[in-house]
């Protein structure tokens, strides 16, 4: 749950903000669109791109690129460009790498499509948004809702100005699903992806499945290309994948990585999201996914495992990211996955008891990045999951 917004905000609130000499401020080439945010003295400024125009092999849903807060370069790169749904059982074990190219409308308010606006109230409503019943799907936008006055269904980048943070949302389909794809962007500095494991039209609701998405960051603090990634704080010289806790799954110590600037000590803490825990790493047991994290240099035109794919390649073939090349004082570009499980009644865990069916509950995940060091206004941590916020705590959730 995100109910802990309104309260970090106002702990937030309380801070005295970094003085930030940098006043940089992105060149976006179209297709690429500038946001600024707040449209006067920005805190927030990056340019983005929707899934139709993003990048990856088959595209890699809402990418944004050089990302500023306050004036200094963030990210040089953020998207999805791993996409997975694996079956338990049905035809054959069927597996799927996904596309993410493919823009679906969103309903949502007019003032906030493919602009900054501010919103009337929920105004980026997904196909995820909508689904809380284990059995029903709700087709395409509107997904059986009425639609409200000033709203309608429309594709691309939604933009919300939500008073403390700006929240981006973006939806495609790749057959029988929907995903949706969001990035929240802080005035303290926080940046919050979530991804939504949408449906489109239920089939396959029968079959116990797992779906995976890969976040890809390209951090590039300060600009300077001196970057430095860490795990729990111990500094790292080589690519490497982990999972999130000892087992992956709840228990065990979590982990968390770090990106900092080896000269300022500007930097952004992985803190991963409760929902995250839920569903570890390969637990169909096909060994499709077996990770969580991976850390890897930034290679040219690299935005993925592979280049190209077909749609049966459902595998994440680690070994073509993490493969022995320094990641010291460069630029680097860290992955980091989510799954979910959408099961059916009889069916999970294999022998039972089995769970109730929630194969069409609409299922999220993702991680905070969290600013420390000198451009931070307070060591913002969280000390329980995101329950509460410990300002100069050096970090570690408890599962
Ligand atoms: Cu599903």
């Amino acid at each position: 749950m995100r109910t802990f917004h309104a309260f970090l905000f106002s702990i937030a609130a309380l801070a005295v903000l970094p003085s930030v000499a940098a006043a940089g401020s992105p060149t976006c080439v179209s297709p690429e669109t500038k946001l600024s945010w707040p449209a006067i003295n920005p805190v927030w400024e990056m340019c983005w791109l929707g899934p139709h125009q993003s990048v990856g092999a088959r595209g890699s849903g809402l990418e944004l690129r050089n990302v500023y807060w306050n004036g200094t370069l963030v990210l040089r790169r953020a998207h999805a460009p791993m996409l997975f749904a694996e079956y338990k059982d049905g035809a054959g074990g069927d597996c799927y790498r996904d596309w993410k190219d493919e823009r679906v409308s969103i309903l949502a308010a007019n003032v906030v499509q493919n602009q900054l606006g501010t919103p009337p109230g929920d105004a980026a409503i997904t196909s995820c948004d909508r689904s809380h019943d284990p059995t029903a799907s709700y087709g395409n936008c509107p997904y059986g809702l009425p639609t409200p006055s000033g709203y309608g269904c429309a594709q691309g980048v939604m933009i919300e100005d939500l008073g403390d943070h700006v929240r981006l949302t973006t939806q495609y389909v790749a057959g029988w699903y929907m995903y949706s794809s969001r990035f929240e962007f802080y005035s303290d500095g926080r940046i919050a992806p979530t991804f939504g494991f949408g449906n489109r039209s239920g089939t396959y609701n029968n079959v116990t499945h797992w779906h995976h998405n890969y976040w890809r960051l390209e951090f590039d603090i300060d600009g300077l290309g001196n970057n430095v990634i860490s795990q729990n704080d111990v500094d790292q010289t080589t690519e490497f994948d982990a999972l999130r806790s000892a087992t992956g799954g709840p228990g065990g110590s979590a982990r968390t990585w770090e990106v900092r600037n080896a000269t300022s000590g500007n930097g952004y803490r992985l803190v991963p999201g409760v929902n995250d825990y839920t569903i570890p790493a390969n637990e169909s047991g096909r060994g499709y996914h077996t990770t969580d994290f991976m850390a890897t240099r930034a290679n040219t035109s690299e935005y993925g495992d592979t280049p190209s794919y077909n749609l049966s390649d459902c595998q994440m073939h680690k070994a073509n990211l993490v493969n022995g090349q320094s990641i010291a004082n460069t630029n680097q570009a860290i992955y980091y996955r989510v799954g979910v499980r959408d099961a059916t009644a009889n069916s999970w865990p294999v022998g039972g008891p089995f769970i109730p069916q929630d194969s069409m509950v609409c299922k999220t995940g993702g991680p905070q990045f969290v600013p420390f060091g000198p451009w931070a206004a307070v060591d913002l941590i969280f000390a329980s999951g995101f329950d509460a916020l410990v300002p100069g705590a050096r970090f570690m959730p408890t599962l």
